[in-house]
């Protein structure tokens, strides 16, 4: 069994391309600090987003949401002056819906989680981290945001000072986490932003401890000559004082890290990377290219 510790998208395009070259059990292991309330609705956008796609259901031009969707319920919210700067589509509303309903009746967000991805067909496990309360927030110069202000709210164009996690010192592990964890026989970190996907599944309690004693995680740089590919992974960086590259990534993920992947394009990082106490694989890191895909997955398998 493989466990790759997951944010969003990247992730999910890992997750897939992966399960296509392989036999071998995938346990996602993903990050709920995104998680939101709007409209009294429980909304979960990294484990959506990697059911939609690893179920072929994603919206590719949006990057996050559902396929064919409509946007009847947000024009009439509007009319109505409600808040639409978090947009969700009809045939999405669906998903919230159901996992609120389940929730107050009970129910943890594994146990949805489990219902919703055996419904729209996805056989990769997927667990949230964490079914308690954990909450990325930022204090930037306009005062403190939670994540979904943060990043649909402002665009991610608020300079930010300082990122934390509310929630974290009280998150415990969900059920099947850190044996996942402790029991792969790899551990693989996605190409997710360090900062606000993969930071806030480290906090949850035991979970860098496995990975300390393991001391064996791959980690894939989610930035490429300097750049993220999608998101505000190298301006957060920027903003928080790391350097900007696979370099930044590895000395972050230094503590506990095993072997550090970085793309073509960076292999002249290669001796500055490992100079932070990693192992160093140079392999295609670009998710839509297959034939960078299978060049990674035989790098990291
Ligand atoms: N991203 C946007 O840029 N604008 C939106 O209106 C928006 C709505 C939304 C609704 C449900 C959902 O699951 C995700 C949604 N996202 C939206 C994406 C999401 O907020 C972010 O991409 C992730 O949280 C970052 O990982």
């Amino acid at each position: 069994m493989i466990a790759v510790l997951c944010g969003g998208v990247g992730a999910a395009r890992l997750l897939r391309a992966w399960q296509e070259r392989t036999s071998e059990e995938l346990v996602g292991i993903v990050n709920v600090g995104d998680d939101t309330e709007m409209h009294g609705l429980n909304i979960c956008p990294d484990l959506d987003s990697i059911t939609y796609h690893l179920s072929g259901q994603h919206n590719e031009e949006l990057g996050w949401g559902l396929r064919d969707e409509s946007w009847r319920t947000m024009s009439r919210l509007e009319l109505l002056g409600g808040e639409t700067w978090f947009r969700l589509g009809d045939l999405d509303l669906a998903t919230h819906l159901y996992r609120t309903g389940r929730l107050r009746a009970g129910a943890t967000k594994s146990e949805v989680t489990r219902e919703i991805t055996a419904r729209l067909g996805v056989t990769i496990t997927l667990r949230p981290v964490s079914d308690d309360r954990l909450e990325t927030r930022f204090a930037t110069e306009i005062g403190e945001l939670s994540f979904q202000e943060y990043f649909v709210r402002h665009r991610h164009s608020v300079p930010v000072q300082r990122i934390w996690f509310d929630g974290a010192d009280r998150a415990r592990p969900a059920p099947g986490v850190l044996d996942a964890l402790r029991d792969a026989r790899r551990v693989v970190v996605a190409p997710s932003n360090p900062l606000v996907s993969i930071d806030p599944l480290l906090e949850v309690t035991g979970v860098r401890e496995v990975l300390s004693e393991r001391g064996d995680a791959i980690a894939i740089s989610p930035l490429i000559d300097g750049r993220a590919l999608k998101g505000p992974a190298d301006r957060l960086m920027r903003e928080l004082g790391l350097e900007v590259n696979a370099v930044g990534v590895a000395r972050h993920y230094a503590p506990w890290l095993g072997t550090m992947v970085i793309d073509h394009q960076d292999a002249s990082l290669r001796s500055l990377v490992g100079a932070t106490g990693c192992d160093v694989v140079v392999a295609g890191t670009l998710l839509d290219d297959p034939a960078q895909v299978d060049e990674l997955v035989a790098a990291i398998g």
